[in-house]
Order: structure tokens, then C-alpha cells, then sequence
């Protein structure tokens, strides 16, 4: 086994553990403990006790290692790894008991920033699915032993594309805009509302392009690994790193072209 499999085992193990806790919180009712951001930016007290969970772990099993949370923050390393976790991603369809959220667990090399981070392996775990995404860097991403390829080509007015808006009204006003003026140009919009898995859809096909613009790093550290081992581009735009001004995932071809398309109805 690899190092990085042995990093990814970890994340797994971990992973399925905190995805059962945020499900069985679910079916007992779930608090929202605090707004962040905005009103519609909430935590709940699962995001917090799962992420708990999820550290006291990692710290268990890797006390050199740095760690990066939605809910608690950072902790610094000395081992050069960095722990990047989104303990509930789509927290607002699981306040609301939609079964479309996940755990997102990476382990990077570097500095826990999108523009200079090496991903070495990931793991995206919807416990109201079951179904667990994993990908290490070189090793191929995959879902239930199933190595996952990016859907071939198509044209752009032929592609089912993701996306997502932000936590305030202003921003969803400016990223609707941008919805408005694009969906005559594709095949149409999916919003899910979990970052996490529209990347591991556009590893397995299930969509042919996903944008966002506002993104947190913990919302696209693991789900960036699966697209990338699958074949998909993810960038940020003008062969940037994907950042929280921009995350760009698809096939290559569909990528370059949803960029350009992208660049001229963003204003
Ligand atoms: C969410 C993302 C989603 C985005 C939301 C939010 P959270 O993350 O998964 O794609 O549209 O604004 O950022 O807050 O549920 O971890």
C-alpha cells in the first residue's frame, strides 16, 4: 500500500464514522446552533460535533499533521500535511433533510491553500446515499470499486451543467444574472447544493460541467482530487488554481469552452 492510500484508508475509515454520526443526528431532528455569514448561513450542532469527531481522530492517528476545518478552524503541522474537512458539505439541504449532503476529508501537501496545495488524497461520503467517492493523486478516482471517468465531449448547448450561489442575496443576485444569461447556451442548470458531490457528479458523468464562484477551500479540497483522477479539468480560470473567486470542472474540451462562454456573460 501506498502512502497514499494508507493517508486515504484513514480518511475513509474516518469518514464513514462522522457520516453515520451527522445521519443519526439527522433522524433525531437537527438544531441549528448559530448563523455565520448571513441569516441563511447556518451551522448546526452536527457540523460541529461531527467535525469534533473528525479531528480528535486525525489527531489521534496523525498528531504531526496540520488540519483545516469549516467549523473550528486551523492547526497547525509539523509534518508538512495538512487535513482539509468539511464535516456536513450542503448543510442547508441537510437542515432541511434533503438526502444530498456529504463529508469531505482531503490531506494536502504544502500550505492548506487552494493556489499552492498538492492533493494527496480524498474521500466525499453521502451517508443518505451511501455512496463514497474516493480518489488518491496518480491512483484514479472511484465509487464502489469502480474507477470513475469524466463523460466524453459534447457540445456545449449539450451540457448538463452545476452550479451554486452564495450565502448573500446580493451574490445570489450577481450569480443568477449570470444563470440568466447562460442557459440558453447549455443544456440546462442543476443546483444540488453541495459542492462536494457536483464535483464527484462530474466524475462519474452525471453532469457535464460544474461551476461556482464563492467557494470555500473545504468545499472543493476532496471533490477537486476525485474530478481531477477522473479526467476532469478544475481550474480556477485562465489556467489558474480553482479559488473562491472561481472553481471550473469538466471534461478539458467542455471546460475551455464553458470558461470563455462564462467570461463573456460574467460582467
Ligand atoms: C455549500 C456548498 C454549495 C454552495 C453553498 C455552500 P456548505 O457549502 O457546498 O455548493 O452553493 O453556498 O457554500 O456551507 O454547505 O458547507
Amino acid at each position: 500500500m501506498t502512502g497514499n492510500e494508507e493517508l486515504l484508508e484513514l480518511a475513509v475509515a474516518i469518514a464513514t464514522d462522522a457520516g453515520r454520526l451527522a445521519a443519526a443526528r439527522r433522524e433525531v431532528g437537527v438544531e441549528v446552533a448559530a448563523s455565520k455569514s448571513s441569516l441563511e448561513d447556518v451551522v448546526t450542532f452536527a457540523d460541529r460535533e461531527t467535525e469534533a469527531l473528525i479531528r480528535s481522530r486525525l489527531a489521534d492517528a496523525r498528531p504531526d499533521d496540520g488540519f483545516l476545518g469549516e467549523e473550528s478552524g486551523t492547526g497547525s503541522g509539523r509534518s508538512g500535511l495538512t487535513w482539509v474537512v468539511d464535516p456536513i458539505d450542503g448543510t442547508v439541504n441537510y437542515l432541511y433533510g434533503i438526502p444530498h449532503y456529504a463529508v469531505s476529508i482531503a490531506v494536502v501537501e504544502g500550505e492548506p491553500d487552494p493556489a499552492t496545495w498538492t492533493a494527496l488524497a480524498g474521500v466525499v461520503f453521502n451517508p443518505a446515499s451511501g455512496e463514497l467517492f474516493t480518489a488518491t493523486r496518480g491512483g484514479g478516482a472511484h465509487l464502489a470499486g469502480r474507477r470513475l471517468t469524466v463523460a466524453p465531449p459534447v457540445d456545449l448547448s449539450q451540457a448538463l451543467v452545476g452550479t451554486g450561489f452564495g450565502y448573500q442575496a446580493a451574490k445570489r443576485e450577481r450569480q443568477a444574472a449570470v444563470v440568466q444569461r447562460l442557459i440558453g447556451r447549455i443544456r440546462d442548470i442543476r443546483r444540488f447544493g453541495t459542492a462536494s458531490l457536483d464535483l464527484c457528479s462530474v466524475a462519474s458523468g452525471r453532469l457535464n460541467a460544474y461551476y461556482e464562484s464563492g467557494l470555500a477551500p473545504w468545499d472543493h479540497a476532496a471533490g477537486g482530487l476525485v474530478a481531477a483522477e477522473a479526467g476532469a479539468l478544475v481550474t480556477g480560470g485562465d489556467g489558474r488554481p480553482a479559488s473562491s473567486d472561481l472553481i471550473i470542472s469538466a471534461h478539458p474540451e467542455v471546460a475551455k469552452t464553458l470558461e470563455s462562454v462564462l467570461r463573456e456573460v460574467t460582467n
